[in-house]
């Protein structure tokens, strides 16, 4: 399909930044036409080398000084271009124009991250993907900075450093990359209970998505709405995915970080390229400010979610991504997210941990970009006008006229002026507040296993076991025996089941008791006691809203499908389910025995996708084989076909089969699966779309244990 032009503000005005080298000459920096840049200046054609070579100097120095620090944490990272359009006016909750004005598109830049691996990591790392939407609205940019989980590790910004430094590689050997699995990230998490719930959620399938364009988002933060009476109301943002929730296996995302270590960058890439622009509905969950106490947790307590069951999401607009960066550097390295980024008619809570972040990110960029001139970078750009006394610094790029840089002034015309809120000014939420100064944590904030039992309840019976599968890999690669004994403690706080699992894997005891204190984030002059959290409550039996099972299923759009074809495959059988399946914007893919073209049984020649030896079975979604005597011979004497559908086999997902393609079935562990719902032998192509649309079939986890693959 063709690329959509777009013309959002933000494109226009990125526009005027961007070179386009098209039959125009090689110049210096300077613009200087240059005739040689593969040969420096020398004396005489063996050197020595002239110090002299302006272009040689130009050249070298540009590139040592190419790269800039990665971000300390979402260093690996993939952004794209968008707009936002609100469904219905929100005035009644917020004066912010982007929940006002339905006749608005909000141009978005959204980036999604892992947290833990450098900028080069694998994308399929068990690891919390970041979410990170910057809308740039006529009344000033908003940032919301989000991730794809609904909670955090903990609960007072002072703990982030100690959290990354205990997930990250291991100081002294710089081991191991992009992964928790190591003891000092379970030192930590054993020693800080309220780690716990964010945890859990990283050990289930929200780790590891199928599809960057396939998870939710969660601004995870209270935030205030504020509407244009000064009302307040609490918020939690939510963004929805079109195509539902899914996920890989463990097994899958290990393999594919081999296979393919971009597939979540390549995959949101393909996916905007081919004009199926990803999309996300933005949902509020809204408490009123007479409700803040209402609950058994606290709303500013970011380890906390607020369960759909008890206050519904409301979908109030979609963001819909379909422009890729023209570069990645310009744009995706050098955006700089800020949760400081508000607009009036948003406002922020006293959650402790976005308290920290407000300062963090500005602080960051400084040491990342390079100068507090970094909103003047193309991409940090509002699309309003921005007028300040603000001066100089590293790489300012605008010339601001005048003789003045201070207010008040008359030489200036007393501008630039101040606004009244009227006007559109911001102001901050007038929110009343009698305390004593104090350093610690509130007691509201102490309850550590009722939300990760509740997450636990509420999956289902696959999900519960892949929660299981995951704590056990993880703690059995930790080396030492007292974190893991005190993990498993930990474990049986949130559920018994789980823990005995846990135990039984690594071989291990549940201990009776553990050293106290449990909670050892406090204070040294705290009461110890008062910081301890009891036993895990019930107050909500299950919350379907947080089992995947419970997503959507009803697209096949944008799904990989193998289709594994020697010489001579049946063009009858092949056209049938491509017509299907194309209808469905399934992205069909020849996988043939070699490269080039390859010859059906009319004589037709096709274009050959990739040849088996270059591609993996854990790349694709679903595994079609046409019939065919003569490719059907070809392809079972290749064992790399036969491991390509047992691993299909045993990651759960659908196959299809016709005619001579039984009989190569039958080679593999397909045979004993015969009556499995997503295995399709001769039939109707629809029955196989329903059965790729369910995404897996999980019911059949129960036997794969034994495909030895
Ligand atoms: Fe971040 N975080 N964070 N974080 N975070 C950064 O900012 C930080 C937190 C999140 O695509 C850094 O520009 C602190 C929660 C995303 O560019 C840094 C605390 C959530 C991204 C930083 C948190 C996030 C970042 C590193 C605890 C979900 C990537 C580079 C108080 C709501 C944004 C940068 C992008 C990036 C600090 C906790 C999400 C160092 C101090 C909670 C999606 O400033």
């Amino acid at each position: 399909m063709a690329k959509k032009e777009e013309h959002t503000k933000k494109t226009e005005q990125l526009k005027n930044y961007t070179d386009d080298a098209q039959g125009q000459p090689l110049t210096t920096r300077q613009g200087v036409k240059v005739n040689d840049t593969n040969n420096s200046l020398k004396a005489g054609p063996r050197g020595s080398t002239l110090l002299e070579d302006f272009l040689l100097r130009e050249k070298i120095t540009s590139f040592d000084h190419e790269r800039i620090p990665e971000r300390i944490v979402h260093a690996r990272g993939s952004g794209a271009h968008g707009y936002f359009e609100l469904y219905e006016n929100q005035k009644q909750y917020s004066k912010a124009g982007i929940f006002n004005d339905t006749g608005r598109k909000t141009p978005v830049f959204a980036r999604f991250s892992t947290v833990a691996g450098s900028k080069g990591s694998p994308d399929l790392a068990r690891d919390v993907r970041g979410f990170a939407v910057k809308f740039y609205t006529e009344e000033g940019t908003w940032d919301l900075v989000g991730n794809n989980m609904p909670i955090f590790f903990i609960q007072d910004a002072m703990k982030f450093p100690d959290l990354i430094h205990s997930v990250k590689p291991e100081p002294n050997n710089e081991i191991p990359q992009a992964a928790s699995a190591h003891d000092t990230f379970y030192d930590f998490i054993s020693l800080t209970p309220e780690t716990l719930h964010n945890h859990i959620w990283a050990m289930s399938d929200r780790a590891i998505p199928r599809s960057l364009r396939m998870m939710e988002g969660f601004g995870i933060h209270t935030y205030r709405l504020i509407n244009d009476k000064g009302e307040s109301h609490f918020v939690k943002f939510h963004w929805k995915p079109v195509l539902g929730v899914h996920s890989v296996t463990w097994d899958e995302a290990v393999k594919i970080n081999g296979a393919d270590a971009d597939f979540h960058r390549r995959d949101l890439w393909e996916a905007i390229e081919s004009g199926q622009y990803p999309e996300w509905e933005l949902g509020f969950q809204i408490v009123p400010e007479a409700d803040e106490h209402k609950y058994e947790f606290d709303l500013l307590d970011p380890t906390k979610l607020i369960p759909e069951e008890m206050v519904p999401v409301t979908i109030v607009g979609k963001m819909t991504l379909n422009r890729n960066p023209e570069n990645f550097f310009a744009e995706t390295e050098q955006v700089a997210f800020l949760p400081g980024n508000i607009v009036p008619g948003i406002d922020f809570s006293n959650d402790p941990l976005l308290q920290g972040r407000i300062f963090s990110y500005r602080d960051t960029q400084l040491s990342r970009l390079g100068s507090p001139n970094f909103h003047q970078i193309p991409i940090n750009q509002p699309i309003r006008e921005t007028h300040n006394n603000q001066r100089d610094g590293h790489m300012q790029t605008r010339i601001p006229k005048g003789q003045t840089a201070y207010f008040p002034n008359t030489l200036g015309g007393g501008c630039p002026h101040l606004s009244k809120i009227a006007e559109g000014a911001f102001s901050s939420y007038e929110e009343r507040i009698d305390a004593n100064k104090i350093r610690t944590r509130s007691e509201s904030f102490i309850d550590f296993f009722s939300q990760p039992a509740l997450f636990y309840r509420s999956l289902a019976d696959w999900e519960k076991q892949h929660v299981a599968d995951a704590y056990s890999f993880e703690l059995g690669k930790c080396k030492q025996a007292h974190i893991k004994s005190r993990m498993l403690w930990m474990i049986e706080q949130i559920n018994s089941d789980l823990a005995q699992k846990i135990a039984n894997n690594l071989g291990m005891d549940i201990p009776k008791s553990i050293e106290q204190p449990i909670n050892q984030a406090i204070g040294a002059d705290s009461n110890v006691e008062d910081f301890q959290p009891g036993k895990a409550k019930n107050y909500l039996e299950k919350s379907p809203a947080l089992s995947q099972s419970n997503t959507k299923f009803d697209s096949i759009a944008t799904r990989q499908i193998a289709v594994l074809v020697g010489d001579g495959f049946a063009m009858k059988d092949f056209e049938a389910m491509q017509n299907v399946l194309e209808k469905e914007k399934a992205v069909i893919k020849l996988i043939g025995p070699h490269g080039g073209t390859i010859k059906c049984d009319t004589g037709m020649e096709h274009h050959v996708d990739a040849s088996i030896s270059t591609t993996e079975s854990v790349l694709f979604d679903a595994v079609y084989i046409p019939g065919g005597k003569k490719s059907i011979d070809k392809i079972m004497s290749n064992g790399k076909y036969l491991k390509f559908i047992n691993e299909a086999l045993k990651h759960c997902k659908a196959i299809a089969a016709d005619s001579e393609a039984v009989m190569l079935l039958d080679k593999t562990y397909v045979k004993d699966f015969k009556d499995d719902k997503a295995i399709c032998i001769n039939c109707d192509p629809k029955d196989f779309v329903k059965a790729i649309a369910k995404h897996r079939n999980w019911e059949r986890m129960k036997k794969t244990d034994a495909i030895p693959v």
